[in-house]
């Protein structure tokens, strides 16, 4: 049963077939006949500059979700706070390392900010984490306050969150692929953070289409710098969104892929790359031998296994200059504008064209810089 549904949802994710859940056209011709422009696009902020009371109440609408039950009765799913992680938990493959990664995850942060409004009473928009405050000093973080933000995190040490609001909250989806009870651990690296510096992104920003820019953003440094920065469950590539903390920092990396996108017109239509990831580690992370965990396994604690390209997150490697190279790899069947997105009816399924410009097809917000928003 879990493996049927799985594959079915594979499927229809991979092949771009339409599902029974929403053909994206006809959603769009039979609930907005007439399209309407974006003419107020909502403000998407940084965390560091929301008042008290913003802050309070994104956490306390992450809270109602954590305490409602799910809804998509997918395996191991008990709330609907776990509802948001089963995509991305279950489509890992196709979405990371492919062509879908950016177009997915910002539909994915669409998703979240919906729920989070339609079903918990959030009047606001989704925030981001504004990183670049926080690079090589992640423990004083504004965001990990432990009464006004996510709570902290121990430095260089594997633990459980000590403080804040999800003190006691307990996963029932991952790591990787399983499902198993888990408190929502952290591990801060500050050797982490150094990749999301100014100088990895300008250097991303210098390649001028997305099959050479998309690569050097997830895996040539911005992207990976705060999923092992935080550490613990925001290290699994898997079900990371378990930690809430995976959403202020995707929306982040949804700027950034922004930014680089606004300069030149032709790059809301630019899109390519692989349909499913060829990495070995979605199988590696699945079957890790006896207690090792995914953090030993991205530090090459683990015998026997691959080490990672470049020293992984943690290397010394990241006090220097950026060292991602372009692939140059021809790719048979590339990831189209018209190809399916699907979060399992979280949302209605979409197409990849309609989350390409984020003031148009089911999207309408902006970004508000750190300085220009306090
Ligand atoms: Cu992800």
């Amino acid at each position: 049963m879990i493996i049927t549904s799985a594959l079915v949802y594979f499927l229809a994710f991979s092949q771009g077939l339409a599902t029974p859940l929403a053909n994206p056209q006809e959603a769009d011709l039979a609930g907005r006949p007439s399209k309407p422009k974006c003419s107020k696009p909502a403000k998407r902020l940084p965390w560091q500059a929301l008042s008290r009371k913003e802050k309070k109440a994104y956490i306390d609408a992450e809270l109602c979700l954590m305490r409602k039950p799910s809804k998509l009765n997918l395996p191991g799913a008990i709330t609907r706070f776990d509802d948001l992680i089963k995509p991305h938990q279950i489509m890992a493959r196709e979405t990371h390392q492919t062509g879908y990664f950016l177009p997915f995850h910002r539909y994915l942060m669409h998703t979240h900010e919906t729920v989070l409004r339609t079903e918990c009473g959030y009047k606001g928009h989704q925030p981001y984490w504004a990183e670049e405050l926080d690079i090589d000093n992640i423990q004083n973080s504004d965001v990990l306050d432990s009464v006004t933000g996510f709570g902290g995190g121990v430095l260089d040490t594997l633990a459980c969150v000590p403080n804040g609001p999800f003190k006691n909250y307990k996963l029932h989806t991952g790591p990787g692929q399983k499902n198993t009870e888990n408190c929502i651990e952290r591990r801060l690296s500050n050797i982490a953070t150094l990749t999301a510096r100014q100088e990895y992104i300008d250097y991303c920003y210098q390649f001028n289409t997305f099959e050479d820019a998309w690569p050097c953003l997830e895996d040539g440094g911005p992207h990976n710098a705060w999923h092992a920065g935080v550490g613990g469950v925001m290290l699994d590539p898997i079900s990371s969104p378990g930690d809430p903390l995976f959403y202020l920092h995707h929306t982040w990396l949804d700027k950034v892929w922004w930014d680089w996108q606004k300069q030149k017109p032709e790059r809301l239509r630019d899109i390519t790359g692989r349909k499913v990831s060829i990495n070995p580690f979605f199988d590696l992370l699945s079957n890790l031998p006896g207690n090792s965990t995914i953090t030993d396994f991205f530090m090459g604690n683990i015998p026997g296994l691959p080490s990672i390209p470049g020293g992984g997150p943690f290397s010394e490697n990241n006090r220097g200059p950026p060292t991602f190279q372009p692939r140059n790899e021809t790719i048979a069947d590339p990831v189209k504008l018209t190809d399916t997105l699907t979060v399992f009816g979280l949302i209605p399924n979409t197409t990849v064209s309609q989350v390409m410009n984020i003031k148009d097809g089911i999207l309408c917000y902006e970004y508000v810089d750190y300085e220009d928003a306090i």
